[in-house]
């Protein structure tokens, strides 16, 4: 089977093909997110022609029908003709997760990706070169202080805000949920200057996307703080996309690792890091949890 597979792919390079067309998919579906069509096809509640959509969103009509054309073949939106002229449509994935208004909105995580991941993924090759993230490069912005160059503004503050609003608002449930933590009276969802500031006490803290930002000796400094802070009978629990212990998967947390290589100093790790790093810092009994979606849970107590 591997070998009919491979074969068909050394007779015309399908999959290679299509992984190498990717970024225009992506790019294509963010720029529609920027346009508005979504919205647009959301809140008109019928269908609409290239025409009246380009009118609408103040496109070209050439433009915007090629730009349809492509969301209906890759089924994220929905064609119809009626006497010979097409009217688009949204579909139910495009209104629950690409429409501004749905409560479970990607739109700030799609203008987080095209604004600001998309030009720094731009030099990847230089981040792999120098094993460094690329911000003074794409952005002019000093590479050390990571977080100065991601609140670069107020701006690009609530940008960044919006993306990781977005994930949690599909992720979050599963995280909160992956342990019981009604022991947890106090609880603490740790952001800011936590290297620097006092962390004050409570149960539970919650460190949701933060490991990964960090490298390895920022890490054991900051869970040690949190675990002197942390009252008896406490615990600390991560949210963080989980490779696979031998680090072969999933392809989405070793793109996110690559990511957090362009724009930070850190990398996503396997489970075993994590429960290193716990146990270097105090804490016990580490239970990790895989969701099977983009993030994962681990709970460990003091
Ligand atoms: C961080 C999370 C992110 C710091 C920088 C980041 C994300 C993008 N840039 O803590 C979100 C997760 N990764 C991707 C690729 O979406």
């Amino acid at each position: 089977m591997a070998e009919h597979l491979s074969q068909s792919e050394l007779d015309y390079p399908f999959k290679l093909m299509e992984y190498l067309n990717g970024f225009r998919i992506s790019k294509a579906i963010f720029s529609a997110c920027e346009l508005g069509v979504f919205d647009l096809l959301l809140e008109s509640q019928k269908p609409l022609t290239a025409g009246e959509v380009a009118q609408k969103l103040g496109t070209s009509g050439d433009g915007i029908e090629r730009l349809l054309d492509l969301l209906v073949a890759i089924e994220i939106l929905e064609v119809e003709l009626m006497q010979g002229t097409a009217y688009y449509n949204s579909t139910d994935v495009a209104n629950l997760y690409l429409a501004k208004s749905s409560p479970k909105s990607l739109h700030s995580l799609i203008i987080y990706h095209s604004q600001t991941t998309y030009p720094l993924w731009n030099n990847l090759v230089d981040a792999v070169r120098e094993g460094k993230n690329q911000n003074e490069k794409t952005f002019g912005l000093p590479s050390e202080e990571i977080f100065s160059a991601i609140y670069r503004s107020e701006e690009e503050m609530l940008k960044f805000m919006g993306l990781m609003n977005s994930t949690w608002v599909i992720d979050g449930h599963d995280i909160a949920t992956a342990f019981d933590l009604s022991c947890f009276k106090s609880i603490i969802d740790l952001g800011g200057n936590f290297f620097d500031g006092e962390i004050p006490s409570a149960d539970l803290y919650i460190l949701a996307r933060i490991i990964h930002d960090w490298k390895d000796d920022k890490n054991v400094k900051l869970l040690k703080k949190i675990h002197s802070a942390c009252n008896k009978g406490g615990g600390v629990l991560i949210a963080e996309a989980l490779l696979f212990e031998n680090r072969r998967g999933p392809t989405m947390v070793q793109t996110f690792s690559l990511n957090m290589l362009v724009q930070t100093e850190g990398k996503e790790h396997p489970p075993s890091y994590y429960t290193h790093l716990l146990t270097e810092a105090g804490f016990r009994d580490v239970q990790v949890y895989r969701t099977g979606k983009s993030y994962d849970a681990i709970l460990a107590l003091k």
